[in-house]
């Protein structure tokens, strides 16, 4: 036994002296044991405090370090190896020619969000389906989707697309390529750059469209989301400049070389993410991200990867919900996710229409998150019960992951793009995923058994709508996407009776312009269904004639162009141009939506210029009256909901 030390004299503080250089002798060991001495002299106490100390010091220096590393990680999209295996991205189009190079084309110095609503259905009776091309359809699609299937993953066994096969289980389809490196863009993007040097007439006629609702924008409403071109002033959704993103890759197209100079140095300067604001996910992510990653594949300009990346980020936080359907908004200032104050629903279309655009962001980052989030959504949809033959409800609770308000099916507001995407993911990806060519299969059977009609007198095939068993001939507007995406779909090697359908929709999209006194088609029309009495194939409501400038009748007459060769869709599109500079042109600079389209001397300006005029309808447009297939081919791009071209994958090594 050692007796108990004497006691240290108390002291309450700690001090320690450092001295830079040498000691006043100049002798290491001494130094050194006078240093030990000095520490023996210290109390227990004194010396445990130091030590302490001193650990915590090594831990707070090991974790900063950490953090660093991940932020660099991070602010650069990928690591260094990352970095290393990401494709490179060559910019797909030459860069654009200056508008006042453009032959013939006058020199100009740029001196309420229509929120889909639920459709309003009308009761009819019933048609008759077709049992025989059913039947033909049923034959082909199992050989496609076997074919698919071997081209791609093979992971299951054997699937039928309908009746009580093997239903997949959730999870064990999507997405194929977790563990793969990311895919590159398809070998054909390159032949773009053999478009056409100069634009023809009709191509200088929507540039000067395009320069005339540029300049009002420029004018009255630049870095706010609309134009108000009537009053002069500007509207804002989000507070993002929305019209100028979306407007990006389109002047990249049109050649407007210094427009998008201008409008890049707003991007790198004034755009801002960080803003305490509620932005809608399908709208920004198709307008917003849509809109930032297409200008990054065309210009290969970094700052927009950036942006994209950013924004991607700060969407993540609607993914946050009980059943991982997302919440319709989310603030990307607070990260605060919600649903629309009324309900705790997300629309469908809404929540199955983002996929492109994050699987493409995770493409390009390295970060597999976005695609993550976004397939988990594709894959719980895919395994729901409540569709008809591949048609799926309107809405989608967040909590429970159901479907509600089951029943009711439609190709317009509220599902229209759920079709799209489940064949532009396909598409996307390389005809990998056979799961989405299964569901968008079933999904046009479903459309010809139970929506598919044909009008009194003029037969004009259609697609209505169905609530609860009771047939409505009823069309959106919006729907006039479908003959495109059909087109495309018969593209991509899918039936050649697809092909059929949309030439027959086509005629129709078209006449619900042509009939109209405007020559511009209003939101929704109905169609008459009785030979007996005498009224016209297409009938307009009072509160159904408006116009907004919507793309999806221009987009379509731009894909059966492209695909067919049919010069009639560019006059038919050349019609629709003109109407649109007669009846929706604001003298002082930019285009307005309408309220009439039925009264060429009133047609009752609206006021509002949406941003989709620049980013889709102008857009498709030029490249209607283009002859070159090799600009944006459609073997190396998909166009995503809102006209933004991302590329279409390789395949991967070997398949
Ligand atoms: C656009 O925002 C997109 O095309 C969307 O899919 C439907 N609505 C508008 C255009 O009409």
């Amino acid at each position: 036994m050692y007796p108990p030390p004497p006691p240290a004299p108390h002291r309450d503080f700690v001090s320690v002296t450092l001295s830079a250089g040498r000691t006043y002798d100049g002798s290491k060991s001494r130094r050194r044991r006078s240093c030990w001495r000095k520490w023996k002299q210290l109390s227990r106490l004194q010396r445990n405090v130091i030590l302490f100390l001193l650990t915590f010091l090594m831990l707070c220096g090991l974790l900063s370090y950490a953090s660093v590393a991940d932020q660099w990680r991070a602010g650069n999209g990928r690591s260094a190896e990352e970095r290393k295996r990401r494709p490179a991205d060559p910019p797909v189009l030459p860069a654009p020619r200056k508008a006042e190079d453009l032959p013939g084309l006058l020199p100009q110095k740029p001196q309420r969000h229509f929120r889909r609503g639920p459709p309003n259905l009308q009761i009819r009776a019933p048609g008759k389906g077709s049992e025989d091309r059913r039947q033909d359809d049923t034959k082909w699609r199992d050989e496609a989707v076997g074919d698919a299937r071997r081209e791609g993953s093979t992971r299951r066994t054997v699937v039928s697309w309908r009746g009580a096969v093997i239903e997949p289980q959730p999870g064990t389809e999507l997405p194929s390529r977790k563990a793969e490196a990311p895919p590159r863009p398809s070998s054909q993007a390159p032949r773009i750059q053999n478009q056409a040097a100069s634009p023809n007439e009709r191509q200088r006629a929507v540039i000067d469209a395009f320069l005339h609702a540029w300049a009002g924008y420029r004018k009255f409403a630049w870095g706010h989301d609309e134009l108000k071109p009537v009053s002069r002033s500007f509207s804002e959704w989000f507070g993002l400049g929305l019209t100028l993103i979306d407007a990006l890759d389109t002047m990249w197209i049109l050649g407007l070389k210094k427009e998008f100079e201008e409008a890049r140095k707003w991007v790198s300067k004034k755009l801002r993410f960080q803003k305490d604001v509620d932005v809608n996910l399908f709208e920004s992510t198709i307008r917003i991200l849509g809109g930032l990653l297409s200008a990054y594949h065309l210009s290969g300009d970094d700052l927009f990867l950036k942006k994209a990346e950013d924004f991607g980020n700060r969407l993540m936080p609607a993914f946050q919900t009980p059943s991982k359907i997302p919440y319709s908004d989310v603030n990307i200032g607070t990260g605060a996710a919600h649903p629309p104050r009324w309900t705790s629903d997300s629309t469908v279309a809404e929540v199955t229409s983002i996929q492109l655009e994050f699987r493409e962001l995770s493409r390009l980052t390295g970060n597999k998150k976005f695609q993550e989030a976004a397939e988990e959504v594709t894959r719980r949809v895919h395994s729901l019960p409540g569709k008809k033959d591949g048609l799926v409800p309107m809405f989608i609770d967040t909590h429970s992951g159901r479907f509600t308000h089951p029943g009711v099916f439609t190709l317009g507001a509220r599902a229209d793009s759920y079709y799209e995407y489940l064949l532009k993911q396909w598409v996307q990806g390389g005809k990998q995923e056979p799961q989405l060519l299964e569901d968008y299969l079933e999904a046009i059977e479903g459309i010809r058994r139970h929506l598919l009609r044909r009008s009194e007198p003029g037969k004009l095939a259609f697609v209505g709508e169905l609530a609860h068993g009771r047939f409505s001939a009823k069309m959106d507007h919006l729907v006039c996407f479908l003959p495109g995406t059909l087109a495309l779909g018969a593209h991509h090697g899918l039936p050649a009776d697809h092909m059929e359908l949309a030439r027959a929709l086509m005629d129709t999209c078209y006449q619900m312009n042509r009939q109209m006194e405007t020559g511009l088609s209003p939101e929704i029309v109905h169609f008459n269904l009785y030979p007996q009495n005498d009224r016209k194939d297409v009938q307009v409501k009072p509160a159904d004639r408006h116009n907004l400038l919507r793309p999806e009748t221009v987009e379509s007459l731009f894909y059966l162009h492209r695909l067919t060769g049919d010069p009639k869709y560019q006059d038919w599109g050349w019609e629709i141009l003109q109407s649109f500079n007669a009846y929706t042109r604001v003298p002082s600079g930019g285009y307005s939506s309408i309220s009439n389209v039925q009264d060429p001397l009133n047609p009752q300006p609206r006021d509002k210029m949406e941003s989709f005029f620049l980013g889709e309808t102008l857009k498709y447009l030029y490249l209607l009256f283009s002859d070159d297939p090799s600009l944006l081919s459609l073997d190396a791009y998909v166009f995503n909901t809102e006209a933004h071209p991302l590329p279409i994958w390789a395949p991967p090594d070997g398949a």
